[in-house]
């Protein structure tokens, strides 16, 4: 829907029909057009006075609200039922993404949901929060929402980081290398990743203190990735690999995510970021974790499971997948593909 209809349809019924726009922008006037970050003064009444920003506003709210449901759906499931013997420690290492990423969503999404209703009321009511016009700050918009964007990037990379973990343990046919450390350094990362906003703003006029405090946390947050990737090799280290799709997409996401994460401590510093501000090399850091990394670590899982998931060998094209295709020693591999309604008829017990 978001392909087909929403992105080609409202691209191209205007053009086909010789009309100006789509109804409703016209009826608002514009677009938000003050870029994603949603930056004041720029999405300030006096330089976008059309509704599209608080149209905008009321989609993040929206798509706030429903992530936070999800997230708390995703807490209680897997604090309440898991099965007998599925203490935390024997969680699958997707289950502890999962789970970080919740609790990230439910710290994270509503400081910026108060960001912008600040914003809102900037725009409508008469408030100043970031107009220095009236005593407010507009760089307090940018703390507000760093403090959520930095972690929303984690969001995004750690179910990717979950996967991979799978991936790589099941095609490498060994348990996956410091299991323990990995669930500590998500834990450590899901931390400080809201400790680190900061290095967004490097050039907003920090103090030096302040600059030195957000560096160092940030490489911080590199040492414990790098963890994460080094307990990665050590699994396919001495392991037999097999280089099947899924594996072939895991170590494109750690070729992309290692591009990413050592331009990224470049960037931590300071003093280099302030050189390297709005240039391609920010670009680049950020595409390679975000477009590159987190894409590929969805085809990773897209092929790693779409034969327990998809119905697709009642065709008769190429061979049934079977339960358990891959030899993977989770539980989503003990039940029949696709798994019945209801997963567990009899719930499994976990040594
Ligand atoms: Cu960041």
């Amino acid at each position: 829907m978001p392909a087909l209809m929403g992105g080609f349809g409202n691209w191209f019924v205007p053009l086909m029909i010789g009309a100006p726009d789509m109804a409703f922008p016209l009826f608002i006037g514009e677009g938000p057009g003050t870029g994603w970050t949603l930056y004041p003064p720029l999405s300030q009444v006096m330089f976008h006075p059309s509704a599209g920003v608080d149209i905008a506003i009321l989609a993040l709210h929206v798509a706030g609200m429903s992530s936070i449901v999800g997230a708390i759906n995703f807490i209680v499931t897997i604090f309440n039922m898991r099965t007998k013997g599925m203490s935390l420690t024997k969680m699958p290492l997707f289950v502890w993404s999962v789970l970080l990423t919740a609790f990230m969503l439910i710290v994270a999404l509503p400081v910026l949901a108060g960001a912008i209703t600040m914003l809102l009321t900037d725009r409508n009511v008469g408030t100043s929060f970031f107009d220095p016009a009236g005593g407010g700050d507009p760089v307090l918009f940018q703390h507000l929402f760093w403090f959520f964007g930095h972690p929303e990037v984690y969001v995004i990379i750690f179910p990717a980081f979950g996967i991979i973990s799978q991936v790589v343990s099941t095609f490498s046919h060994r348990p996956v290398f410091g299991y323990i450390g990995m669930v500590y350094a998500m834990i450590g990362i899901a931390v400080f990743g809201f400790m680190v906003w900061a290095h967004h703003m490097f050039t907003v006029g920090l103090s030096a203190d302040a600059a030195a405090f957000f560096s160092t946390t940030t490489i911080f947050i590199g040492v414990i990735t790098g963890v994460k990737v080094f307990s990665w090799i050590a699994t396919m280290w001495g392991g037999a690999i097999e280089f099947k799709t899924p594996m072939l997409f895991a170590l494109g996401f750690i070729f992309m995510f290692v591009g990413g994460g050592i331009t990224g401590i470049i960037l931590s510093h300071g003093g280099i970021d302030k050189l390297l501000h709005d240039t391609y090399y920010v670009v680049a850091h950020f595409h390679y974790v975000m477009s590159l990394a987190a894409l590929f670590g969805a085809f990773a899982g897209f092929y790693y499971w779409i034969g327990k998931m998809s119905v697709i060998h009642l065709f008769k094209w190429g061979k049934k997948a079977g339960d358990n295709p891959w030899e993977g020693d989770t539980l989503e591999w003990t039940v029949s593909s696709p798994p019945p309604f209801h997963t567990f008829e009899k719930p499994p017990v976990v040594k």
